[in-house]
């Protein structure tokens, strides 16, 4: 855990100057929470994602900028199929496709690219960044967002593989559990569709969807030592949604939030609960009133167990000092939360864990 100095503009600093009541309230914040994790450049993000952390590290290393590290780093993980959770071949849904969410924030400008549902493009980041780069919008969706990043000279490939046709039959032959439909017909917990509505609706309690063991979207955030801040996410979702399903990841403030004068934060886990509470954004802002990133990162899983006890969720936040941190909420099977980090105190990536609460 990693506490911030309190109204000191350099956190990095062993002595604090300024007027004498100021220089005692920071010296002995700093006494009392000792400056850890503070040097820059940073690179963090979710998850034991290793490789996708060197790569945005040997970005920035190289002379990229953080929009390249974070573009590079989520890319690695599309390509290596990060988990299953990140890319092609993996979450197909009730259908047997696998689909893409992914976006990109510019901590600098505020601007987004965000690509959801994308079809046959395996670099779904990259489409994000497209749509930052060479459209006036935020967010493209479905078959036009595919469209428009073929135009854009992104290899339309299929993104099903031996392994999630599998995955897609093994659910079928299971009469298609788990479910994510709710008041139709036939009965969703037992019965394959077509569905067609119910005409009463009931309060049905949320089954724990997100398979702990198989949900791991990249998020990542970069900051370098000249203030700029960089966040993305890439994801293909969750297994068997139903077609046309987004969740929290290309949702600016909800799957990521950059901005150059406080920080950043990125999310992980239930989308469909999470995406509701903004947790990014939260976080973000509550760093931007000066609360440091590991309290951030808490409050903003605090503020989504308030409503949904049970959540599966995780988040990073780090600041422009170089602290980081983090939380998830404790369900079964989930009580620690890996993240990784690069900054200039190592020359490798390091695996960090949290507890959850
Ligand atoms: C989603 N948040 O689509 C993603 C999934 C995820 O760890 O992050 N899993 O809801």
């Amino acid at each position: 855990m990693n506490i911030g100095n309190i109204g000191c503009s350099d956190a990095r600093a062993t002595v604090c100057p300024g007027k004498i009541l100021t220089s005692l309230l920071v010296c002995t914040s700093t006494l009392l929470f000792p400056s850890v994790h503070t040097s820059l450049p940073l690179i963090i993000n979710t998850w034991p994602f290793k490789d996708a952390t060197a790569s945005a590290w040997r970005t920035l290393q190289s002379g990229g900028s953080v929009l390249d590290a974070v573009e590079q780093g989520c890319a690695r993980c599309e390509v290596e199929q990060c988990d299953g959770s990140v890319g092609y071949g993996g979450s197909p849904d009730e259908s047997g496709e696998t689909t893409l969410d992914a976006m990109i924030m510019n901590g600098d400008t505020m601007e987004v690219g965000s690509v959801a549902n994308l079809r046959r493009i395996k670099n779904a980041i990259g489409v994000a960044r497209a749509v930052m780069e060479r459209t006036e919008h935020t967010l493209l969706v479905g078959e036009s967002a595919s469209v428009f990043a073929e135009n854009m000279g992104f290899t339309a490939e299929d993104l099903a593989t031996n392994k999630s046709m599998s995955m897609f039959s093994r659910w079928l032959s299971g009469n298609c559990q788990p479910n994510y439909r709710k008041n139709v017909f036939p009965d969703p917990s037992k019965s394959c569709g077509p569905y067609k509505p119910k005409a009463i609706l009931k309060e049905t309690r949320r089954a724990q969807h997100a398979d702990i063991h198989s949900h791991d979207t990249i998020g990542m955030l970069a900051l370098d030592q000249n203030g700029h801040v960089a966040a993305g996410t890439s994801t293909n979702g969750m297994t068997h949604k139903v077609p046309g399903r987004v969740g929290d990841s290309p949702i600016a403030g909800a799957g990521a939030y950059a901005d150059s004068s406080v920080g950043g934060a990125a999310a992980t886990g239930d989308g469909d609960i999470m995406m509701r509470f903004l947790p990014s954004y939260l976080a973000v802002e509550l760093m931007r009133t000066g609360t440091d990133p590991s309290t951030a990162c808490k409050m903003a899983i605090s503020r989504i167990k308030r409503h949904y006890s049970e959540f599966f969720g995780a988040i990073i936040c780090a600041n422009t000092t170089g602290h980081y941190g983090a939380a998830c909420n404790k369900v079964p099977g989930f009580s620690q939360f890996h993240y990784m980090v690069s900054n200039s105190e190592s020359d490798a990536p390091v695996l960090k864990s949290v507890d959850c609460f």
